[in-house]
């Protein structure tokens, strides 16, 4: 796909693997917090010495699916004897419920910008070490300082992207309007096969961004107008679909789907025709970031933060992006990737559409509202 670098790449990674296990890389530095921290003066003798904390054996992680390349695991484990494991899930909304329920063992998460803030507030999330995560510094200014974690105190920013629309080019035209899927023509070839993401702060926002409404609206008289939007274009629909939509395209079963930008790309080495556009009125953009649930035990914490500093190397930040085609926050990764990639206007969008992007909030207590009118969407007969 594209002419990426994937042989400079691995290549490179071995040869820093290699640099590392001789002692001598700067690039994936052994985390300090394995050695006993230095003392400055002896404790007293009543005081039991500070038990050195060990990493954990292994340690899970709860993402979104097909989000990161397995080998990245592997090399970490290679080099720590770390295990990870991983458990997927759809939306923001399902892992926030799921750890509110109480979930535990979960040592990494990868929420979007707008549930940081609510776990923040909520204090479901673990302060970073910096200590133990020096790579953080390879992260671009603006995303060492993101408005909703200043100066990364919660979390490192993952991947950043888009949602739009993904189509088969050699099916239908490019969509230029939100209406390809909200005044759906039922003798259109995308009708009965176009899918929306199962999420629904995503859903939502396309549906006020296509009124002209605010996607954090908390106005229950444009909600309810997104309703009924949302309940039109039911009929033309396949279903609601996160996790495999983009295969979906690929295969040629459906025609069109509202999705996220990089798993669009990643379909193209499936089916070339496959294309992604952000439509005229504009669109979701947003950073999804890994970050360590409150709930971790101290060894687990450090097994954390030593692969957050891990994947935040320029080798496995470019390892990411080749693997997911999303956009790197990684500034000291770019130099790794290809010249392709930077400047594709799918991957990092021109200047003009993104000034016509959206950031999605929390929404506070209408949290709850619009979830009844998802559920009254989902749950409604087509019209
Ligand atoms: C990857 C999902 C991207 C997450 N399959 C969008 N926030």
């Amino acid at each position: 796909m594209k002419g990426r670098l994937i042989i400079l790449l691995s290549l490179l990674t071995a040869f820093s693997l290699l640099l590392t296990a001789c002692g001598g890389a700067q690039t994936t530095p052994a985390p300090a917090a394995t050695e006993a921290p230095a003392m400055t003066e002896a404790p007293a003798m009543t005081e039991a010495p500070a038990a050195e904390v060990k990493p954990a054996d292994q340690i899970v992680i709860y993402n979104w699916s097909e989000y990161i390349d397995p080998d990245i695991y592997t090399a970490f484990t290679d080099q720590t004897g770390i295990k990870i494991v991983e458990d997927n899930f759809s939306s923001n909304e399902e892992m926030l419920a799921k750890l509110q329920g109480g979930a535990s063992g979960y040592s990494l998460i990868v929420p979007s910008d707008y549930t940081v803030s609510i776990m923040k507030s909520e204090n479901m999330l673990a302060k970073l070490d910096h200590a133990n995560i020096p790579n953080l510094a390879n992260l671009s200014d603006e995303f060492q300082n993101v408005p909703y974690d200043p100066g990364n105190e919660y979390c490192a920013p993952y991947q950043w992207g888009t949602t739009g629309i993904g189509y088969l080019s050699d099916q239908m035209d490019a969509p230029t309007s939100w209406s390809v899927l909200f005044n759906p023509d039922p003798n259109s070839p995308m009708y009965g096969r176009t899918t929306m993401l199962d999420d629904s702060r995503e859903a939502f926002a396309a549906a006020l961004v296509y009124l002209g409404y605010d996607v954090n609206t908390t106005d229950e008289a444009q909600l309810e107008e997104a309703k009924q939007l949302l309940i039109k274009a039911k009929p033309a629909l396949a279903g609601y679909d996160s996790d495999t939509y983009e295969d979906l395209l690929a295969s040629g079963e459906n025609i069109m789907a509202h999705g996220w930008n990089g798993d669009f790309l990643v379909a193209q080495e499936q089916n070339e025709n496959i294309a992604y556009t952000i439509p005229q009125e504009g669109g979701v953009i947003w950073v999804d970031n890994i970050c360590i649930p409150a709930t971790v035990t101290p060894e687990e914490k450090l097994a954390a933060e030593m692969f957050i500093n891990f994947l935040l190397s320029p080798e496995m930040g470019a390892k990411l992006s080749d693997f997911n085609y999303y956009a790197s926050p990684n500034k000291a990764a770019e130099a790794l990737l290809s010249p392709d990639f930077l400047s594709d206007p799918a991957v990092y969008p021109p200047a003009e559409v993104k000034a016509k992007l959206q950031y999605l909030k929390p929404v506070g207590d209408a949290e709850s509202i619009y979830q009844r009118l998802w559920d009254e969407v989902k749950s409604a007969s087509t019209p």
